[in-house]
């Protein structure tokens, strides 16, 4: 077959845009060149309807063995007593989660989406805010740290039947045991979402969530540097069913409840490939390195954040706990835009992406703030010492985000410096 030079020099286009520049966005990384070739092995032609052992189609015996390898590493990265590795995303593992523990209308509890939330914690436009009755909590004005007396609050009053704790943009530790205190009494289900810092938390610089929630759900690629996937997990409360009935009658387990959830409720066939793949990088996870990396990225977080703040920026709540942190660009830049900063950032090889801050004057679409994460840079071998040269070039391109002389220039030395970080083998 004709080799597809269109789309392959895409390809080797997007390869060239990844190395030349510095990877700030949060909530992405660079796998390694095993979780790669896993990805792009013949995993990919596999039917596998169904779970190990329990398929819809003939010849699965092989990959009920990456599967179950899978399972058995995220259960030991996480000391989970189930997980489901399936879910092709971290939004169709809460669907899932969704659809395993209410009903259509049913009221549940999340983080404000403008205030760090996320898409699939009750947004409006999202099937968790269509399809349910969502009631929101928000961080605090003056601190910028969850209201948690809100949540209680609202709890309280409303009864819902979910609270989910976990976030897109917010840097600071949970106090899961005070949520789950609130969940027991008025009898909610306690879900959280740990996309975001579940490489830390499987470092264990971070508490684990498992140890505290009903359910937890995380994507696979973020911090945990694996492929683009979900997962769920359940701990100790494992055991316990939640009184939900089948049309039978009978009183299902909620581990049940959610595999018929991801499979057949809300997914047909799992990507096996990926599964594969999160084996391997579950497998990384669970070596030496895996911790000393974790370790970096939490460091070179706290670097950049204390050079942000030093430099006259406004981080939200102060600092970081985690890997990332939400700048409010209006205390140094009153009328920049997220948007108008993060495309001045792109074109000198400066990758961030636009976020609203808590409280934002303006809408999702121009917002008052950015979003800077380590992971992946930190994967690319830069240090705490880097961050500060890192926040200059960002605070020249901000301080003058239309001279395109300026730009060009801080172009030229993020090119330069990394080209001293080789990334990718081929
Ligand atoms: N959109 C992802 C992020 O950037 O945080 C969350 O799913």
């Amino acid at each position: 077959m004709q080799r597809d030079i269109e789309l392959f020099d895409i390809i080797r286009r997007e390869r060239d845009r990844q190395t030349r520049g510095i990877e700030l966005i949060a909530s992405e990384n660079y796998v390694s060149d095993q979780v790669m070739e896993a990805m792009g092995s013949v995993l990919t032609n596999k039917y596998a309807e169904g779970y190990p052992g329990k398929r819809y189609y003939g010849g699965c015996e092989v990959v009920d063995e990456s599967e179950k390898l899978a399972q058995e590493r995220l259960k030991k990265m996480y000391d989970a007593c189930w997980v489901n590795v399936q879910p092709h995303s971290g939004a169709q593992a809460n669907m899932a989660v969704f659809m395993a523990c209410l009903q259509a209308g049913d009221k549940f509890l999340g983080l404000n989406l403008s205030h760090g939330g996320h898409l699939s914690h009750g947004s409006p436009v999202n099937f968790s805010g269509l399809m349910f009755h969502a009631l929101e909590y928000n961080v605090k004005e003056d601190d910028g740290r969850i209201d948690y007396e809100q949540l209680e609050q609202i709890a309280r009053a409303e009864r819902p039947k979910l609270i989910i704790a976990g976030a897109s943009a917010y840097s600071r530790e949970w106090d899961y045991e005070r949520i789950r205190k609130v969940a027991d009494e008025i009898g909610a289900i306690f879900m959280v979402d740990m996309a975001h810092p579940a490489g830390l938390i499987a470092a264990g610089l971070l508490k684990n969530p498992v140890k505290y929630a009903h359910i937890v759900t995380s994507t696979t690629h973020k911090t945990m540097r694996g492929p683009r996937g979900g997962v769920i997990l359940m701990g100790e409360d494992f055991p316990n069913p939640w009184g939900k009935t089948t049309p039978k009658g009978e009183i299902k387990m909620m581990s049940a409840l959610l595999d018929s959830a991801v499979f057949p409720g809300v997914q047909g066939g799992p990507l096996e490939h990926v599964i594969a793949a999160k084996a391997v990088a579950f497998g990384e996870a669970l070596m030496p390195e895996y911790k000393t990396y974790q370790l970096q990225v939490q460091k070179n977080a706290a670097a950049m954040a204390k050079c942000f703040i030093d430099k006259g920026y406004k981080v939200i709540s102060g600092g970081t706990d985690n890997h990332c942190m939400l700048i409010d660009l209006r205390t140094k830049f009153p009328d920049l835009t997220g948007k108008i900063a993060e495309k001045a950032l792109v074109a000198a090889d400066i990758t961030t992406n636009k976020n609203m801050v808590p409280f934002d004057s303006r809408s999702a679409f121009q917002t008052s703030g950015l979003r800077f994460g380590t992971p992946a840079i930190t994967t690319r071998g830069l240090k705490e010492e880097q961050m500060a040269w890192i926040v200059e070039l960002i605070d020249r391109v901000l301080t003058e985000p239309d001279n395109s002389q300026n730009i060009e220039k801080v172009r030229a030395e993020v090119n330069a410096q990394m080209v001293k970080y080789p990334l990718f083998a081929w």
